[in-house]
This record gives structure tokens, sequence and C-alpha cells, in this order.
């Protein structure tokens, strides 16, 4: 029971590392440079593809490929000069 418990618990945190789709609410953004600099510093990671950014929805979506944590997230919308809010993975 505790193995299978330890096991399950694993599994849904790699998940969560390693999730295909990412949503990232962003604050801050207002126009289309907003967009590009975020969509430059995501890409920079090397771990995102198929980046898209909407100021408007004030939203970034992509899919990853490889390990990219939140807190990797944070700091590329950070250094882009905007503020991730709130990150979930499907
Ligand atoms: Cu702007």
């Amino acid at each position: 029971m505790t193995k299978v418990l330890v096991f399950t618990i694993a599994a849904l945190m790699s998940f969560s590392v390693f999730a295909a789709k990412v949503n990232v609410d962003i604050k801050g953004m207002t126009c289309g440079m907003c967009e590009g600099k975020v969509t430059e510093q995501l890409t920079k990671t090397g771990k995102c593809t198929n980046v898209k950014v909407d100021a408007a929805a004030k939203k970034a979506t992509f899919e990853t490929k490889g390990e990219l944590t939140d807190s990797e997230i944070k700091k590329a919308v950070q250094e882009a000069g905007y503020e991730a809010t709130k990150i979930t993975r499907s």
C-alpha cells in the first residue's frame, strides 16, 4: 500500500514537471512588444515550443520539451520585465 502511494506521488510530481502544455498568467503586459519580449525569454530557455503570448488575455501558452520548472518560467518572465502570477500545466 505504501509503495503504491509513493509511486503515485512520484508519478504526479514528475507529471507536473514534464507535462507538455503550460499556461502562464502574466501581469504587466500591454502590447505586442511585451508579447515579443516574453516570447523571446521563454524561447531562450530552449525548453519551450509553440510559444504563444497574448497581452490582451494576459497569458502565455507553450509546450515544454524536457524539464522546465515553475521557477525557471517565473525567471524567464521576470527577465522580460513582467510577473508570472499563475502557472498551470495540463
Ligand atoms: Cu508592450
